[in-house]
């Protein structure tokens, strides 16, 4: 068999179009290559720098004879290699990193002195890591979790770490349950499993004895937790924050990342078959997308209230079980962020990239939100086991754009070399060295009063009625998703007494929520509701909460894969993948091998897919366009009839011609408005925007 073109030689693949900007740089940094290995390409060198000749053997004593110990070539490469992991995240693990940058486009001057916030037009760069929270890096992007948000400002007054989640609230109210937390959600400590699931007993036995949790259960059972992309989840600031104008007068602040392209999840079975088809599918989607300049972007919004107004909300802004709804603080729009620029290596950059929310620049501030209170010492303490050395802020990605100087000193990979004789201040002995700046860094001047202690205030004590709001405030589809959802898990959990106490919860938040799942679980008998630590309100609807009503109607960013066989028509294929690329859509062809259809006209169409390998999940919407004879050739092909079920079962819509409907027919997949004829290409398009929600009902049961 021939070689790859894009092999030379020597078995290197030459490097191939793709978003990395940078040249291939092998050498250290700021080390001059003195040695060429012939043919344009650097010599393989030591770390030492001296050249070597063979990277195929080992020194040996004779031909056969044993491995020298002398060999320090080997050595150096098998113990570099020994040590290439560092400690992985406890949490956050797995993810996506970009660079990117934050373009201000409002001032809030009036609130705040932080020039990144006030610096109208000002392009500021920023690393955005996006991961799951379960399980470890390895893992699949797409389990049932919550979404990190976390992004790095390199601003010119210092490095501003908003290090956020896609859901606004959280699961505990104090840091000293963080621990407790992840041990339940992560896998048992006696089995190793599951790797990155909230499906089993200890995760439900932990939240069903932690009722302030009851908030962010509904948020991560519904489908929030099973985004479409990572170019289609909000980003939350969670906890609230302060910022500080030049009068010292501070204003809270909540932040708000909102996708361009809108929200838009998938539904529990699709992500399920996701996670096999594509274990990367949010991270390749992300990398492709940056590839072909469609730069995912959010826009930056703010919640600003004062102290008055915090006082009058019907629950505390310090509780971070507890959201702001937008209708009671509506967001004001102050700037976007675009990422565009996907890192040189991962290693180097979303690996290393040390976020901490204690980064933060003058004219902002910490609230006393005692979660946020107990991550301002988590974050560095991590980095250091993490990254092994207190100068971890030196690494390329974690250092500030802007000068910065003191006198800390050595360390570990201690990469900055002082000079001079004087390490501390105050001195004499230098006209130099740096000060204490009169408008660095402030805290806001609050003042403290009550009594010290390990207490939970009062009015962190209602535990219910926002999980109730959320609850409401969803569209029917999103209602029977959650229910559905929590019947999953919790069938999933061995112990009668944890569900039991699940649902007894559940009678708090809304009893037809209590009912159904009650009902999914094949309960004989309603459970008691456990005592209520303070009386639910009820909280008018928020429409904000949903995610249908988020939804753009856009094939931006979408995908719509045309399935096709030897015989299909040529000329339909390419009139749909025009409108569907004329739309916005990235558009894929599907056919039983790689190498591609022989078309009705004779002609050759390479495939971007192959059938087992490119299932319909990977689609929001998807074409099946076939002769009748290969129609007939993939009625008998199990991925073929897969396609076709799994796309309708998925609420996608399917375009057909006559083999189509015929690959439709023998799949015995139905008909409704979602399943359009392959030339009526604008009613394609218009259902290939949305999902067919109605469809659900009629070929899936809902709790
Ligand atoms: Fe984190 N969290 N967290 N967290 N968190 C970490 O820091 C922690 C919390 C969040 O892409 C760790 O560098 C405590 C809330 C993100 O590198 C660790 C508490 C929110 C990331 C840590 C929380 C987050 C982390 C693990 C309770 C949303 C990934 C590795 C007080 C507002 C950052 C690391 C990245 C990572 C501690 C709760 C978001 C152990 C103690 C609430 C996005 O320091």
């Amino acid at each position: 068999m021939s070689k790859a073109k894009t092999t030379d030689n020597s078995g290197k693949r030459k490097p191939e179009k793709g978003p990395t900007p940078a040249k291939d740089t092998h050498q250290a940094a700021g080390g001059e290559l003195h040695q060429v290995a012939g043919g344009g390409h650097p010599a393989l060198t030591t770390n030492q720098g001296v050249a070597f000749s063979d990277n195929q053997n080992s020194l040996r004593a004779s031909p056969r004879g044993p491995t020298l110990l002398e060999d320090f070539i080997l050595r150096e490469k098998i113990t570099h290699f020994d040590h290439e992991r560092i400690p992985e995240r406890i949490v956050h693990a797995r993810a996506t990193g970009v660079h990117g940058f934050f373009e201000l486009t409002a001032s809030l001057e009036q609130y705040t002195t932080a020039r990144i916030l006030t610096g109208v037009g000002e392009k500021t760069p920023v690393f955005t890591r996006i991961s799951t929270v379960a399980g470890g890096a390895g893992s699949v992007d797409t389990p049932r979790d919550v979404r990190g948000f976390a992004v790095k400002f390199y601003t010119r007054e210092g490095n501003w770490d908003l290090v956020g989640n896609n859901i606004p609230v959280f699961f505990i109210q104090d840091a000293i349950k963080f621990p407790d937390l992840v041990h339940a959600v992560k896998m048992e400590p006696d089995r190793g499993f599951p790797q990155s699931a909230t499906a089993h007993d200890t995760f439900w036995d932990f939240i069903s004895l932690t009722p302030e949790s009851m908030h962010m259960v509904m948020w991560i059972m519904s489908d929030r937790t099973i985004p479409r992309s990572l170019r289609m989840i909000e980003g939350f600031g969670v906890h609230s924050f302060r910022l500080i104008n030049a009068a010292g007068e501070s204003t809270f602040v909540k932040f708000h990342w909102r996708p361009k392209l809108g929200l838009q999840s998938t539904i529990w079975d699709e992500t399920v078959k996701i996670s096999g088809a594509d274990q990367d599918f949010h991270r390749r989607d992300m990398f492709d997308a940056i590839a072909a300049g469609n730069f995912p972007e959010w826009e930056f919004a703010v919640q600003l209230f004062t102290q008055e107004q915090a006082d009058s909300f019907p629950f505390d802004h310090l509780d971070a079980t507890k959201l702001i709804p937008e209708e009671l603080v509506p967001l004001q729009v102050i700037g976007r962020m675009v990422l565009d620029r996907w890192p040189n290596n991962f290693f180097a950059e979303t690996e290393q990239v040390a976020y901490c929310p204690a980064n933060i620049v003058p004219g902002i501030d910490f609230s006393n939100d005692p979660l946020l209170q107990g991550r301002l010492f988590s974050y560095l303490d991590t980095q250091l086991s993490r990254l092994g050395s207190p100068n971890f802020h030196q690494i390329p990605v974690n250092a500030p754009k802007c000068p910065f100087a003191n006198h800390q000193r050595d360390g570990h990979m201690q990469m900055a070399q002082p000079t001079g004789r004087v390490a501390y201040e105050p001195n004499s002995l230098s006209e130099n060295s740096p000060r204490e700046a009169p408008k660095g860094f402030h805290s806001a001047a609050v003042t403290e009063s009550g009594e010290k202690g390990r207490i939970r205030a009062e009015s962190f004590a209602d535990h219910y009625s926002q999980a109730r709001q959320f609850y409401l405030s969803q569209t029917t589809y999103e209602q029977a998703h959650i229910a559905s959802a929590l019947v999953l898990e919790l069938s999933k959990v061995e112990h009668l007494h944890i569900r039991e106490a699940m649902v007894g919860h559940l009678l708090h938040i809304e009893k037809d929520l209590a009912n159904r799942v009650a009902d999914g679980l094949g309960f004989d008998a309603m459970p008691d509701a456990p005592v209520a630590a303070a009386p639910v309100q009820e909280m008018a609807p928020s429409p904000a909460l949903q995610i249908i009503g988020k939804m753009k109607a856009t094939l931006a960013g979408r995908a719509i894969g045309i399935l096709i066989a030897d015989g299909s028509d040529g000329a339909a294929i390419r009139k749909i993948k025009k409108a569907a690329a004329d739309a916005g859509a990235s558009v894929k062809i599907i056919a039983p091998k790689v190498g591609g259809a022989k078309l009705a006209d004779g002609t050759l169409l390479a495939a971007d897919g192959q059938l087992a390998g490119t299932p319909s999940v990977l689609f929001d919407a998807v074409a099946v366009i076939l002769s009748d004879k290969g129609a007939k050739a993939l009625s008998m092909e199990g991925a073929a009839i897969d396609f076709v079920r799994d796309a309708f079962g998925h609420l996608k819509a399917i375009a057909v011609d006559q083999g189509g409907q015929a690959l439709l027919k023998n799949a015995n997949v139905g008909q409704d408005a979602g399943v359009v004829d392959v030339n009526d290409r604008k009613a394609f398009i218009a259902a290939a925007k949305t999902r067919q929600w109605d469809r659900e009902k009629s070929i899936r049961t809902l709790a």
